[in-house]
């Protein structure tokens, strides 16, 4: 069995600062095209959303940011929301623009064929901006919901050159702490071609915009059987590997809990991270998560996701890399998998435990929400209102 004294000083400490954000989102209720299951005691604005952010940070120790989405998290006063945070132990993390839900953006955003509409997209970026100021967040985060269904809806090479021009709009209004961070996603809701669809074409808006623009990887955005841990390794290369939204998926964006459906994934993903050391704090990459909780209960759902991510990083920092490059360099097939597998098939729950303990936390953070009764709480308290759901 594993203990805290198997890691070195150097990985001990990095598992101590791990951090993890959490989306806002998460909190309200969502679902599939299908019905939304409601959860009782869900958050009814995007204060009680917070709130119960800072349980998953008290309990885990390692989730101290929260991600707003704009519109869906607007509140007349956020420098209000920013001191609530404060006052709850978090801090207000990166702030997603959200230009995929008017009927204006039916044919897109930031790609609109209809010069009036790109520049309202354009705007609700530069607002998304004026909320980092308030709330003291230093990345903008870009998803896009714009692409085409029918080949010939429209023109292809038009539409990236809108693209470049209206992201070099924004990101010239970017102070110079601040910065942006650019999703990829492969389809959806667009199904024949996507704007950003791809690490690719992410990066090269990226570079063509300057130093302060980088890549988000969202896990489930990829086509079956991609090597996810190849394009981390890339994008690190690059220096451009802003944020991870991590999530499962089995089929399609299915935003299931990290480590849920694949968590040899997950090891691999932590493993290139270790490896490039980007593990560190200051090394530019946030590690969030952009998950949905249809049917389980909010708070508990993001605390094992934190779990699983403090799991496969425990694990990959566990591997034995002197032995690993050694085999490697042998050109010993076998033994260079198997250090990678030792070091997976490790528990290091046991570990993590310790660590949490050390820390002056619950080794078992789950249980120890279960048994603290804020889930009644909120379920007596939040009775009546509307709840927020995705977008609301
Ligand atoms: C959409 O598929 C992306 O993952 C975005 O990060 C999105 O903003 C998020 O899922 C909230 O809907
Ligand atoms: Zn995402
Ligand atoms: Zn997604």
């Amino acid at each position: 069995m594993v203990s805290l004294s198997d890691l070195d000083p150097q990985a001990r400490s990095l598992l101590e600062q791990q951090t993890i954000e959490l989306p806002s989102w998460a909190f309200g209720n969502s679902g599939t095209r299908f019905k939304v299951f409601t959860t009782a005691g869900t958050p009814r604005d995007p204060f009680e959303k917070l709130a119960d952010a800072a349980r998953v940070n008290a309990y885990t120790g390692a989730a101290p940011r929260v991600s707003l989405h704009i519109p869906w998290d607007r509140v007349d006063d956020f420098e209000a929301l920013k001191v609530h945070a404060e006052s709850l132990g978090v801090r207000i993390g990166m702030i997603n623009s959200n230009v995929f839900q008017d009927d204006d953006y039916k044919f897109g955003s930031l790609c609109n064929p209809d010069e009036s509409i790109r520049a309202k997209a354009i705007r609700a970026h530069l607002d998304c901006i004026d909320v980092m100021g308030a709330t003291g967040s230093d990345s903008l985060k870009v998803w896009l919901a714009d692409g085409i269904n029918y080949p010939g809806q429209d023109d292809l090479r038009a539409r990236q050159e809108r693209l470049d021009d209206s992201l070099a709009q924004i990101y010239a209004a970017l102070s110079r702490n601040q910065q942006m961070v650019l999703e990829y996603k492969f389809f959806e809701p667009a199904f024949y071609a996507t704007d950003v669809p791809d690490w690719g074409t992410s990066l090269m808006h990226c570079q063509a915009l300057g130093p302060r623009a980088k890549v988000v990887l969202d896990t489930g955005h990829h086509a079956p059987g991609t090597n996810i841990e190849f394009i981390v390794m890339q994008l690190l290369r690059a220096g451009r590997l802003g944020a991870f939204d991590f999530n499962s998926r089995f089929y399609a964006d299915d935003d299931l809990m990290v480590g849920a459906a694949d968590p040899f994934q997950l090891f691999r993903i932590l493993h290139e991270i270790v490896r490039a050391d980007a593990l560190r704090p200051d090394s530019g990459v946030t590690f969030m998560l952009d998950q949905c909780h249809n049917l389980e209960d909010k708070i508990p759902g993001e605390i094992r996701s934190v779990m699983n991510v403090q799991e496969a990083t425990a694990k990959a920092l566990l591997v034995d890399r002197e032995a690993l490059t050694a085999a490697q360099l042998a050109g010993d097939v076998l033994a260079a998998n198997g250090v990678l597998m030792d070091a997976y098939n490790t528990d290091v729950r046991p570990l993590l435990a310790e660590l949490r303990e050390e820390k002056g936390l619950a080794p078992d953070p789950l249980a120890a929400y279960l048994a603290s009764g804020y889930q009644a709480r909120i379920e007596a308290e939040r009775i009546g209102g509307a709840q927020a759901g995705w977008g609301a």
